[in-house]
């Protein structure tokens, strides 16, 4: 929906581990397809489709995914990008529909199992997040060593041959843009291979300092580092990634780096460390939040949660162990602990999408979210009020919808690279919802001066942030959710690749 008004001048070439498209079958056996959801791929959707030479790399996700990969020789295939995306086959019309070129890349699934479920998730995302407690975990023996070099390695060589087989075939000279911490490794070798790409990179989780980095052995967290230094240019959601990424290069590497450039020399390279903080569509957004399903998912909410003076308390989160959801219940109990007066008054609506649960990690943690949830209706329910309603959906109508019903949107992630759900919510709100955002989101840096401010582990404090958010005056509120509103709106996913091309130099105005 989103198109920017400005286009890189080369052929582009992105790789993300998840694509914007994924093929299945339905009971008929007939082939079936799917949009991908999420800031990332919405807003390299919109890059993409603008432009006539651009190709997607991406992980088949499925069988069908890699059915459709062989059956095309392993190349990339056309897709149409409408709600119901279908292959464009030589001679076909898309019908004016948008579309992209997709390489699906089919992986060893043995190799893809230690790619991802031992090294990405848990390893590199619990590290990133600062989510190892460290006497105990984590373990790194004879089977993660197998998995760093035959799965993480592998997997990133696998992607890195079908990055420069793309780039090759468009001259040599392309805009190769990767995406997040499945692919560390791929800039290196793709500088290497193709000299005169230009190639960036973004990390969408946060970039902690050399410190963390010391969990992973030498060997390895130097791999990362050197695939990193791989790119021109390196980019995060905040300054502070990027220093901590910087300060990484001199303590972990010893190069020497610009802390008021922020650049760190490679050799005779310069690579540069930039900061763009991503965001969302505002108008898709809000023609969602228009639609007549959301108003029935609101009619139905309002019904349920916010009759007479009943309040609403939200989340909305995949069960990911960094988005600190127990906290966030107990913190809960404690606030109707602490005052009961609330008691059938205030309800807290839990929609989370359940996540990654081929890793054990977050299968334990959708248990102990459940375990928390039954102990605070145990310990606080009764007289037909159940104080929270946990389902367990990945449905955005839904979630937008409670979106613009409630009064206070809960964020309390341990760490967060930014938080696309706190963007979304403010834009769409009807209510004058306060914004509870936890200090160590990247969105804090934008709206944090607009928000009830979280501290992730003090659950007396969340329970009293929820407490001040719930009864703040209802002028503070609107001018609060409009001001973070404004800011999100000036702010765009369009604003957000905008700046990364026009840093990079490549940019030349649409339609030219
Ligand atoms: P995530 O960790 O997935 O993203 P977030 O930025 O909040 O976190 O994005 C989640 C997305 O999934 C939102 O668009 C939200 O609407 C959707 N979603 C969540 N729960 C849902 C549910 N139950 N039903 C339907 N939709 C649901 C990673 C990083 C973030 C960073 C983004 C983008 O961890 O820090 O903001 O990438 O860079």
């Amino acid at each position: 929906m989103t198109s920017a008004p400005e286009v890189p001048d080369l052929p582009v070439v992105l790789l993300s581990h998840r694509g914007p498209v994924s093929f299945g079958r339905d009971e008929s056996g007939r082939r079936t397809s799917s949009r991908g959801a999420g800031g990332l791929v919405t807003a390299l959707t919109g890059l993409a489709s603008d432009l006539p030479d651009a190709v997607w790399v991406c992980a088949a996700s499925s069988e069908e995914d890699a059915a459709v990969a062989a059956e095309h020789d392993g190349q990339a295939v056309e897709v149409t990008l409408d709600s119901e995306p279908r292959l464009v086959e030589e001679g076909d019309a898309a019908e004016g529909a948008p579309t992209i070129r997709l390489r699906l890349v089919e992986v060893d699934q043995q190799a893809h199992d230690d790619f991802y479920t031992v090294i990405a998730n848990p390893l590199l995302w619990f590290l990133q997040h600062g989510m190892y407690g460290l006497a105990l975990a984590p373990v790194l023996t004879r089977r993660e060593h197998a998995a760093w070099d035959d799965g993480y390695a592998a997997v990133n060589q696998v992607f890195a041959d079908a990055v420069v087989e793309e780039v090759r075939a468009r001259g040599g000279r392309a805009l190769v843009m990767l995406h997040d911490y499945h692919f560390y490794l791929v800039g290196r070798e793709v500088r290497e291979r193709c000299p005169e790409a230009l190639l960036s990179f973004f990390l969408h989780i946060p970039m902690p300092g050399p410190d963390a980095w010391r969990i992973l052995p030498p060997a390895w967290r130097e791999a990362v580092l050197n695939g990193l230094l791989g790119n021109d240019v390196v980019a995060f959601h905040t300054e502070g990634f990027a220093r901590n990424f910087l300060l990484c290069a001199q303590e972990l590497l010893g190069l020497p780096v610009d802390l008021e450039a922020m650049t760190v020399q490679v050799g005779d390279r310069q690579v540069a460390a930039r900061h763009y903080p991503i965001s969302i569509d505002v108008a898709a957004i809000r023609q969602l939040a228009a639609s007549d399903e959301v108003a029935e998912h609101a009619d139905a909410l309002i019904e349920a949660f916010c009759r007479e003076d009943r309040q609403l308390i939200l989340r909305v989160d995949r069960t990911d162990p960094s988005k600190n959801i127990v906290r966030g219940f107990e913190a809960f109990a404690t606030l109707l602990e602490d005052h009961p007066e609330l008691a059938g008054k205030v309800s807290f609506l839990a929609l989370l999408q359940p996540s990654r649960q081929d890793v054990p990690e977050y299968a334990d943690y959708l248990t102990e979210i459940g375990g928390a949830v039954a102990r605070v209706n145990a310990a606080h329910g009764g007289e037909g009020w159940e104080p929270v309603d946990l389902r367990l959906v990945d449905d955005l109508a839904l979630a937008v919808a409670a979106y613009t019903v409630c009064d206070v949107l809960m964020v309390n992630a341990l760490a967060d690279g930014m938080n696309l759900v706190a963007k979304e919510s403010v834009v769409v709100n009807r209510r004058d919802s306060v914004l509870a955002l936890s200090e160590n989101t990247g969105a804090h840096q934008e709206l944090g001066a607009f928000a009830v401010t979280l501290h992730p582990f003090d659950i007396q404090q969340q329970a009293d942030a929820l407490h001040e958010a719930l009864t703040m005056d209802r002028g503070l509120r609107r001018a609060r959710r409009e001001a973070a509103a404004r800011v999100v709106e000036e702010n765009d996913i369009a604003k957000w690749l905008e700046a990364q091309l026009a840093d990079l130099g490549v940019v030349r105005e649409a339609g030219r």
